[in-house]
């Protein structure tokens, strides 16, 4: 991996897409304001014990839907060129399908005239995992094909009436995290029951690439002229050790997480091999028509990449797990650590509050070289942009001491090596495009609640 060099005659393209991101769900609050139906995740967070790590709850969040315009000043003022924020399914379509409450248009058109009047273009995701909570209920989400057809319309929604004003859309946010990483606790009252729990999450990524497909022809019959881009996520993968079962757990983990999306979008339509095998037993094979549909719907490789980590193959090696494949664990023929291991030269951890996983790390150093693995595993003929990317600093002392300004040295020293990173991959011929910095705010983090601390603006919430 290429140490970063410092060159301060280096700069970023002209064109570079420079830019700090949110989303609906995490900072708007509001959240039985102007007709906005509940989505899942206000389910979760008010009626599953537990599900946040300390009960909280995104009722009030950031008020970012009332203090809108602030905080795009304050992004304007900052100097950037973009605010990646996401809509709200459920402010749109309170039921997720039927009526359109038009308050909820008018509100996002005003956010996005007003990104516009600051000379900070909008980017816009669709979706950023607050499902309708009607749709969880009445079909059981994600998981049943009666998504695809909601999605589109909803989508067909957004793009006819915010069209050309939006320079950036991305559609779904990071599948791997809405399918995979956060199932609905066992007997969830909306959950589906029709499909094995364990299954879950291939049909849900199944029924996400065909939603996200068919939305972006959608979007180019249209005649949206923005780029429009599939938005995935995941760390650079390194192997535990350098023996040949820890680089086929590599290979393998990239297929299960990145791969999984980013092999039908940019490849052939289709999964990896190995997911392939895996699926064949429960999941239907795409037909030609639905590969051609899902082939090359992304205009850039839209990837969020905080951090890097470990893999190791499992005791037995990693084909002896993968013939085994009724095992409905396969994705532990790989394992991975998050451990702090000495060969990596002692890696800072992020402060994250995340129930199951301190998944952060800073690992700037890997930058060039998950640039380089994405350009040439995945070949984006449009370029690549780290849509997001960002460190939760350890504030232990702030909610007692009330500082009137925090130093947030170990986010501050991520972003500039992170940068340089990016820089270097620019100058050894990697086309990157953009990046973007999560977050803006503090805001709620999901199961971490306000436990973890993205911002670049500190935001005193208690
Ligand atoms: C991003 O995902 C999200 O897009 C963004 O909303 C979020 O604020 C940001 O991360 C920072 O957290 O609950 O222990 O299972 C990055 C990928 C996927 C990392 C889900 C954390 C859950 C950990 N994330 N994962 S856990």
């Amino acid at each position: 991996v290429p140490m970063a060099t410092k060159n301060s005659s280096w700069s970023f393209p002209k064109g570079f897409w420079w830019g700090v991101a949110s989303a609906a769900y995490q900072v708007e609050g509001a959240v039985k304001a102007e007709g906005r139906g509940p989505s899942i995740w206000d389910a979760l967070l008010h009626r599953v014990t537990g599900y946040s790590v300390a009960n909280e709850t995104a009722d009030i969040a950031d008020n970012q839907y009332y203090m809108y315009k602030q905080d795009i000043a304050r992004i304007a003022a900052l100097g950037v060129n973009t605010y990646s924020f996401s809509i709200s399914w459920s402010r749109v379509f309170p039921f997720g399908n039927g009526q359109v409450n038009q308050l909820a248009l008018d509100h996002y058109d005003d956010v996005i005239n007003t990104c516009i009047e600051y000379g900070v273009e909008p980017s816009v995701t669709l979706y950023h995992w607050d499902l309708p909570l009607y749709l969880q209920n009445s079909y059981g989400g994600w998981p049943s094909s009666q998504i695809v057809d909601d999605f589109v319309n909803y989508a067909k929604v957004i793009f006819s009436y915010y069209g050309n004003k939006v320079p950036r859309w991305y559609i779904l946010n990071e599948p791997i995290a809405f399918c995979y990483d956060y199932p609905l606790p066992d007997n969830y009252f909306g959950a589906n029951k029709e499909i094995p729990t364990w299954q879950q999450p291939y049909w849900c990524g199944r029924h996400a690439l065909l939603a996200h497909s068919k939305a972006y022809h959608l979007a180019k019959s249209l005649g949206i002229n923005g780029t429009i881009s599939f938005k995935n996520n995941g760390g650079y993968k390194i192997p535990l050790t350098n023996s040949t079962e820890d680089a086929k757990a590599v290979e393998r983990a990239w297929d299960f997480f990145e791969g999984w999306f980013a092999n039908p979008v940019f490849i052939n339509g289709n999964f990896p091999e190995a997911l392939k095998s895996f699926f064949a037993s429960f999941l239907p094979d795409f037909t030609d028509e639905e590969k051609q549909m899902i082939n090359g719907t992304s205009d850039v490789f839209a990837h969020d990449a905080y951090t890097a980590e470990f893999y190791f193959a499992p005791k037995g090696g990693v084909d002896a797990c993968v013939q085994n494949i009724s095992n409905p664990y396969w994705p532990l023929c790989f394992g991975s650590t998050y451990n702090n291991p000495a060969s990596a030269g002692g890696w800072v951890i992020g402060a994250v509050a995340d129930p199951l996983s301190p998944w952060l790390h800073k690992t700037t150093e890997w930058v060039p070289a998950f640039l380089h693995f994405i350009a040439d595993k995945w070949k984006p003929k449009g370029g690549i942009a780290i849509t997001e990317f960002g460190f939760a600093e350890p504030f232990e002392s702030v909610k007692t001491n009330k500082p009137d300004i925090v130093f947030d040295s170990i986010r501050s020293s991520y972003y500039k090596e992170y940068l340089e990173g990016i820089l270097i991959a620019i100058d050894e011929g990697v086309n990157v495009v953009g990046c973007l910095a999560w977050s803006i705010l503090d805001n709620l983090e999901w199961r971490a609640g306000y436990g973890s601390r993205f911002g670049i603006h500190f935001y005193l919430i208690k």
